[in-house]
């Protein structure tokens, strides 16, 4: 087993990854952007070097700061956490080719996963259903139109490149797809640099559901059913639960081992999460994620498997030593993110915090670095804090997570932890009733 591991992340994630690594006997070695020094992942680290100034292409992108850092503090493994680098090809390639451990899966899938078309036909191949559509890049106007005609309106022009709704555009009639294919490409380039786009059909009202996996370098894959993040705005999840509502046991049986089997297919290594949209009792592949997820704590309520060391131990060559038969999925969660930002308008509340209280007691989990005194900076994503509820059932979870979202007091900054009581009390989240589109509607309803 690795004995020491770098972290060149921040925050909560940081945080959580130095908790697994202590309970593995693993030292940790928290590299951080000179805006984070004072940040509890660093506080508790036993060690910590410092990568660049705040801005991320400085510290959490700069792949030469990193490497040194884990050279002249003698890290044998890098874990990247979640954002910056945990999706890059070129840096888990330059994290192996200097001798040191990318915890996360083989390069060749990270790059596969990062190209949605070749994410879309690798695991269309292995037997997973996929949104009709183009089946590989579209080159012209002219091209679209044909396809189009072929899957019928509307149709859903996207990026290869992808990522956070960008280049996206729903065209309903051959007119507005003219436009809907040239402003796709125009914001894919300006986004990413890579202006290919291609065609889905367009699903009006579907669910997120997405499926955890977790695979060792022997041939074993397992599934961890799945999560619904349909709560959302501006493609930011705010509430993840599992189970979801609106799957019954059959499908979830059925999901889960298609995406497991087709992770064996591919010859995947480590945690991985294959998102679907759902609508009328079918499943679409979208994307898959080659990295650890802001939201695997709610899969680690229902499992009681820790999802970060059981990525470290695939990391190090070692078996499962369990099968799908083992995982026993039990009760509900439902996760809540907490962030620095005003609960209606959404401004950015960085900032001084003057009184902490974190909620606590049975089933309830807070992951946080906030402390008293510590001051959030203005430079990272506004994520700070989750809150993950367990109960025996989806009401007894609802009920513990309007306690615990009473009980959290975080003074000095705004966050949204207002909103989370409000949406715990409205009746279409309670009922489980809900898409991905539900909590933009309810917010634009109010305006
Ligand atoms: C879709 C879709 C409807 N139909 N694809 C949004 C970002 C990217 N990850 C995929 N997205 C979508 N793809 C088809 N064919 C609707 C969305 C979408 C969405 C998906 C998941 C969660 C929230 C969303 C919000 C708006 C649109």
């Amino acid at each position: 087993m690795f004995d020491k591991i770098l972290i060149p992340n921040r925050g909560e994630i940081a945080l959580r990854i130095h908790r697994a690594c202590r309970e593995m006997g693993i030292h940790t070695v928290v590299a951080h952007s000179t805006a984070d020094a004072h940040g509890m992942a660093v506080r508790l680290a036993d060690e910590s070097v410092c990568i660049g100034p705040p801005p991320a292409r400085d510290s959490y992108l700069n792949v030469q700061a990193i490497l040194t850092a884990a050279q002249i503090t003698g890290a044998d493994a890098i874990h990247p956490g979640i954002g910056f680098l945990s999706e890059n090809a070129a840096f888990a390639r330059m994290v192996e080719e200097h001798g040191f451990t990318f915890i996360g899966p083989e390069p060749r899938h990270i790059e596969v996963m990062g190209d949605k078309i070749s994410a879309k036909a690798a695991v269309k191949a292995a037997g997973l259903p996929t949104v009709p559509g183009s089946d590989g890049e579209v080159a012209s106007v002219n091209d679209a139109l044909t396809i189009a005609a072929r899957i019928g309106y509307p149709v859903l022009v996207k990026a290869t490149a992808g990522g956070g709704g960008r280049g996206m555009k729903v065209a309903r009639d051959a007119e507005s797809l003219r436009d809907a294919f040239r402003m796709a490409k125009n914001e894919a380039r300006a986004a990413f640099g890579n202006d290919g786009v291609y065609l889905e059909k367009y699903l009006e009202r579907p669910r997120h559901i997405e499926i955890q996996i977790l695979a060792d370098t022997h041939g074993n894959v397992v599934h961890f059913g799945e999560r619904d993040c349909s709560v959302q705005r501006r493609h930011q999840k705010v509430i993840e639960e599992a189970p979801s509502p609106g799957l019954n046991a059959g499908e979830r049986e059925h999901i889960g081992r298609l995406a497991a089997e087709t992770a064996r297919q591919i010859g995947y290594r480590g945690v991985g999460t294959m998102e679907f949209l759902y609508e009328n009792g079918a499943f679409y592949f979208i994307e898959m994620n080659t990295r650890l997820q802001v939201e695997h704590p709610v899969t680690e309520m229902i499992s009681g498997i820790d999802l970060v060391r059981e990525q470290i131990r695939v990391a190090d060559g070692a078996a499962l030593g369990y099968g799908q038969h083992d995982i026993d999925l039990q009760g509900h969660a439902i996760e809540c993110r907490i962030n620095a930002e005003h609960p209606e308008t959404f401004a950015p509340s960085p900032g001084r915090i003057t009184t902490y209280h974190p909620p606590g007691g049975l089933g309830v989990r807070f992951d946080s670095a906030l402390y008293e005194g510590y001051t959030v900076p203005p430079h990272y994503d506004s994520l700070v804090g989750k809150l993950i509820v367990h109960g025996t059932n989806r009401n007894e979870c609802l009920m513990r997570l309007r306690r615990s979202l009473e009980e959290c007091v975080i003074g000095g900054i705004d966050t949204i932890a207002p909103l989370h009581v409000r949406l715990t009390h409205e009746p279409a989240f309670v009922n489980g009733d809900y898409n991905i589109h539900w909590l933009e509607k309810l917010l634009a309803a109010e305006r």
